[in-house]
C-alpha cells in the first residue's frame, strides 16, 4: 500500500520540486521593472483621474486640451492591462518562494515575507478590481469599488516603495542573462503588448480592428457611439411634451421646453466622450452653449459653480458640478442632437451635457435643471 506522506515531510520537499531553471533573480528583476512602470503610469494617471472627478477645493481642472483626459485615462486602463501579463510573469517568476522552508528565518525574514504578501495581494487586488469594474462586474465585489480600488493603490504604492528600497542592493546582475530567460521576458512583453493591442481600440479608433478584447468601441451603439448606462437601466422614461428645463441663476429661473432650447441660438462642437473605464469616441454635438442659458439668468459672468442635474431619480451620476471657467467655455453645450439627428434616449434625449476634457461619468444625460450655485 502506497502511504500518503506525512504533510511536514511534504512540506519540507517541495521547494526541491520546483526545479525551472528559468527562474532567475535577473528575471525577476527585469519583470519588476516593467511591472513597476505600469503601475507607476497607472497610479499617476488613477490619482489624477480621482482628482478631476472628487475635486478638493484647491484642484481645478482646465478645459483644454480637450482630449487630455481621454489620454490620461486611456494610459490609465492601458497600463493596468498590460500589468496583468506582466504581474502573472512575475509572481511565477518567484512563487517557489512561497513554499521556502522553514517558513521564517527571525524577525527580518517574517517582516520581509509580510511585506512582500501584502505588495503581491495589494497588486493583485487592483488589478482583479481594475477589471471587474469595466466588465461592470459588481456583484463579484461585495464592497464600494470606488474606495477600494483607490485606498489599496496608495497601499500598493508604499508597498512598492519599500520593495524597491528591499531589493536596490540585490539588484546588481548576478549571472549573466541566458538565453532562455531573455526568452521569457521577450513571451511577457509579448504577452503585455498583445492585451495592449487586443483592448486599446476602445480609445484609439484605428486599431479598433484588432481590438478583439475590447469591451466599447467607437463607432459602435445607437448613432455610432457606445452607451455607459441605458435609459432604462437610469429608471429614466422618455420625456414628453410637458418637458421642461429649469435654468435658475441670480436673475431668476427660466422653465424652457425642448421647442425653445431649439429656438435658441445653436451651436456644433466635435467632442469625446472618455470613459473612466477606459474607452472613447469622438461625437459630434450641437445644441445650445451653456454660456448662452447663464445669460438667460443673469450669470454669464458668473464665478460661482454650476449645478447639473437629470431626470434619473437617483444614482451617484444624476448629477454633476462644473467650476465656472468651464461651465463658460463656448464649447460647453447643453446638446440637443448627435450628428444631425435629435439625441437618442440612451444617449441622454432630451439634452445632455457635453464640454471640453471631462470625464464621461461628469457627462450628465437626461438634463431637467441647471444651477448656478448661490452665494
Ligand atoms: N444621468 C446620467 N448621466 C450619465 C451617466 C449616468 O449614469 N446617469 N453615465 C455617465 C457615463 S459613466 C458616461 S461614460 C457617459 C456616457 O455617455 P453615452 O452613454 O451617451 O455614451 O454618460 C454619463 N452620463
Ligand atoms: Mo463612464
Amino acid at each position: 500500500m502506497v502511504r500518503p506522506p506525512d504533510p511536514l515531510t511534504l512540506a519540507r520537499s517541495l521547494p526541491r520540486r520546483f526545479t525551472s531553471p528559468l527562474r532567475s533573480p535577473w528575471l525577476t528583476a527585469r519583470l519588476g521593472m516593467w511591472l513597476g512602470i505600469a503601475f507607476g503610469v497607472c497610479f499617476l494617471t488613477g490619482v489624477l483621474s480621482h482628482l478631476v472627478q472628487h475635486p478638493p477645493g484647491w484642484f481645478h481642472w482646465p478645459s483644454r486640451p480637450v482630449q487630455l483626459y481621454r489620454v490620461t485615462q486611456g494610459l490609465h486602463v492601458a497600463s493596468g492591462l498590460a500589468a496583468v501579463p506582466l504581474l502573472t510573469a512575475k509572481i511565477w517568476s518567484v512563487y517557489p518562494r512561497l513554499f521556502a522552508w522553514p517558513p521564517v528565518r527571525g524577525i527580518g525574514s517574517a517582516l520581509d515575507r509580510a511585506a512582500v504578501g501584502l505588495l503581491s495581494a495589494a497588486a493583485v487586488f487592483e488589478v482583479v478590481t481594475g477589471v471587474l469594474n469595466i466588465a461592470y462586474w459588481y456583484s463579484a465585489m461585495p464592497f464600494g469599488f470606488l474606495g477600494a480600488h483607490y485606498w489599496t493603490a496608495y497601499l500598493l504604492a508604499g508597498a512598492v516603495l519599500l520593495h524597491l528600497a528591499a531589493k536596490l542592493p540585490a539588484l546588481r546582475p548576478a549571472a549573466p542573462p541566458d538565453p532562455a530567460r531573455r526568452r521569457v521576458l521577450a513571451l511577457a512583453g509579448a504577452a503585455a503588448a498583445t492585451v495592449t493591442a487586443a483592448t486599446v481600440g476602445q480609445t484609439v479608433a484605428p486599431l479598433r480592428r484588432v481590438s478583439l478584447l475590447a469591451p466599447r468601441l467607437p463607432g459602435v451603439g445607437p448613432q455610432g457611439l457606445p452607451v455607459n448606462k441605458t435609459a432604462a437601466a437610469a429608471r429614466v422614461a422618455r420625456a414628453d411634451a410637458s418637458y421642461r428645463l429649469l435654468v435658475t441663476g441670480p436673475g431668476g429661473r427660466h422653465a424652457l421646453s425642448l421647442a425653445d432650447l431649439e429656438r435658441l441660438p445653436q451651436a456644433s462642437v466635435e467632442l469625446p466622450i472618455a470613459c473612466v473605464e477606459g474607452w472613447s469616441a469622438t461625437g459630434t454635438w450641437s445644441g445650445v452653449r451653456l454660456a448662452d442659458l447663464l445669460r438667460l439668468v443673469g450669470a454669464e459672468h458668473t464665478d460661482r459653480p454650476v449645478r447639473v442635474e437629470s431626470l434619473q431619480p437617483d444614482g451617484p451620476y444624476r448629477e454633476s458640478v462644473l467650476d465656472p471657467g468651464p461651465a463658460r467655455d463656448p464649447l460647453t453645450l447643453i446638446a440637443l442632437r448627435l450628428g444631425h439627428e435629435p439625441l437618442h434616449l440612451d444617449h441622454g434625449y432630451p439634452c445632455r451635457l457635453i464640454a471640453p476634457n471631462r470625464p464621461g461619468v461628469l457627462q450628465t444625460k437626461w438634463v431637467a435643471a441647471i444651477t448656478v450655485a448661490p452665494r
